[in-house]
Parts: C-alpha cells; structure tokens; sequence
C-alpha cells in the first residue's frame, strides 16, 4: 500500500479489549506483535452473535502482493447484504431498546493517506485537521452517538493504521466490526486500485453479513482529482456495496455516511413488526442526490 499519509509509528506491546470500561474513547490501542494471530484466535463475534464465521479462504494470502489478480469472470463477488447477526444479541441495560447492543463497531479501512482519521475527525468533532500531524498507530477509536429515528444508537468508531506493518493487528478486529467504511482517495489513483484487494482482504477476515460503504474522500480537490465518480460508483456496483463521495475537509457527506450506517444497523437490530426494510442502497442514493454531491 502506499504512504501518502501521516505517519504512523511503531508502539508498544499488548493490546486492550476495546471494549474494556477502563479505555476512553480516545485511548490508543498499542501494537501487539501477532504474527501467528488470526481472528479465529479472537473471541468471534459469531460466538456473541449467533453467527457461522465466514470460512477464510486458504488460497488469498494476507499480504497484499499475495492477493490474486482481479478476474470478475472466475469470482464471485462479495455481497453484504442480509440479516446481521445483531439480531441474536443479548439485551444490553444500557440501550434505549431492548434488542440494540450497547455501542455498534464500526471500523474505518483503506489506504495510508486517504483521509480516515480525518474523516472520524470531522464527524466527531466537526472540525478538519490539515497537514499531517495526526498519527494512527495501529488502532484508535472514538465514541459517538447518533439519534436513528429516535433512538439513540451509540456507534464506535475504530480508525485504523492502513500501513502493511499494523495489518495484523487490524485484521483481529474485522471479526468484530458490525460496519465498514472503506475509503479512497480520488487525488490518488493507487488508492482506488487497491479496493478491490481490500475486499478481498475484508471478504477474508470480517463477518460475512458486516455492513460496507465504499467512499471516495477528498472531493474538494476538484483540480486534483483523478478518479471520477463514475468509476467509484461502478466499482461498488460491481460489488454491490453503497457507495457515495466525501470530503473530510468540507464535511461533505461525512454525517451522512455514518447516519446510513447507523440507520441499517439500527433497522437490522430492531425492526418493527410493519416497519418497512429498510433499504440502505436506496436511502444513500436517495440522500446524495438531495445533497446535490460531487457532480465532477
Ligand atoms: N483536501 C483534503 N485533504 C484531506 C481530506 N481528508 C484528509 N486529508 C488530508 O490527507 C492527509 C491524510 O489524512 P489522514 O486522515 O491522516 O489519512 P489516514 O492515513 O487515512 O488516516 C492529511 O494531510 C489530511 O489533511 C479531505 O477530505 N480533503
Ligand atoms: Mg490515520
């Protein structure tokens, strides 16, 4: 992957449960050395929500020059949509409803550089961090909570290192993540190239049913932009993944990116009995042209 990033340094050893009460919401999760570790060596969110581990596929490597060769006439292409596992969880007291989990797990990937920290940033805080001093080591988290039709749901928010070095560690806590943002970047055309091997990696090590985004960051720089809206919206297509535009600087879509989220896992969690399904593919299509987004 390249490293057009912040930097992102070495750390200590050992990592927190990220759900331990004792972290804050800004608690740095160190680097362990995992060299052998796997998420079948983690405790599987299928254990806690009654699902079967999607079966790693021996064949796809972990590193990146072992992904194999994107070939969508011999592969079958990822879909991520179903009835997720939150379904089966155990009533949390703190929840405003009975069936929603205490805080939903949503982790940001993609390349070093294309704006996750950024992107969490503005939706957390409302402000932009330009220049490169924000530094991701490995994994980092932040808490927000989110009103969905007038529920709260309180989603946290893994932002992790895209460097090749923290892999290990980012790849134990797929299993965990109820929703993914997969980001580029679309002044940098190898970011958007590697999608389809952060796919592959997703396909590998998160849950068969996590919800996807796919968001192409960074549309303020209109005049350095080389990836167009249109290949981003056929590459999701292709993978039937939501997809839409941001900017982490001018807050665009960045709300509603996470809002989509929140409102899918919330509908998955705790769908009324005449409720409509709730149709995440249409809602942001729906909510992107009404915000009038990223026509290049
Ligand atoms: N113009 C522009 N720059 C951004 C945007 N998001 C992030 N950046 C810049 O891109 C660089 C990398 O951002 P960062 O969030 O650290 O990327 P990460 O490695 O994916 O976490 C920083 O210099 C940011 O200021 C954006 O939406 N627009
Ligand atoms: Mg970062």
């Amino acid at each position: 992957m390249p490293e057009g990033g912040t930097p992102e340094p070495n750390s200590p050893h050992g990592i927190p449960d990220p759900k331990s009460p004792h972290r804050t919401s800004r608690t740095k999760l160190p680097v362990r050395n995992l060299p052998n570790q796997t998420p079948k060596h983690r405790t599987p969110q299928s254990k806690l929500l009654n699902t079967d581990p999607p079966k790693p596929n021996s064949q796809l490597g972990t590193a990146r020059n072992k992904l194999p060769a994107r070939n969508p006439a011999n592969q079958t292409p990822l879909r991520w949509s179903g009835v997720m596992a939150v379904l089966g969880c155990p009533p949390s007291p703190a929840a405003s409803h009975p069936s929603l989990p205490p805080s939903l797990q949503v982790m940001l990937v993609g390349d070093s550089g294309v704006g996750k920290t950024c992107l969490l940033v503005r939706f957390k805080d409302g402000a932009f961090l330009a220049g490169s001093f924000i530094s991701t080591v490995g994994i980092d988290f932040r808490n927000k909570v989110l009103t969905v039709d007038g529920v709260k749901v309180k989603l946290q928010i893994w932002d992790t290192a895209g460097q090749e070095r923290f892999r290990s560690v980012t790849h134990a806590y797929y299993r965990d993540a109820h929703a993914l943002l997969l980001l580029y970047d679309v002044t940098n055309k190898a970011s958007f190239d590697n999608i389809q091997a952060w796919l592959t990696e997703i396909h590998e090590y998160a849950q068969q049913d996590v919800v996807l985004m796919l968001l192409g960051n960074k549309v303020d720089s209109a005049q350095d932009r080389v990836v167009k809206r249109e290949d981003g919206e056929k590459l999701a297509k292709e993978y039937g993944v939501p997809f839409m535009e941001t900017s982490a600087k001018s807050g665009l879509n960045v709300e509603l990116a996470f809002t989509a989220i929140a409102k899918e896992l919330k509908h998955r969690s705790m769908k009324l009995p005449n409720e409509p399904k709730f149709k995440l593919h249409d809602y942001v299509k729906k909510e992107v042209r009404g915000s009038g987004c990223c026509r290049s």
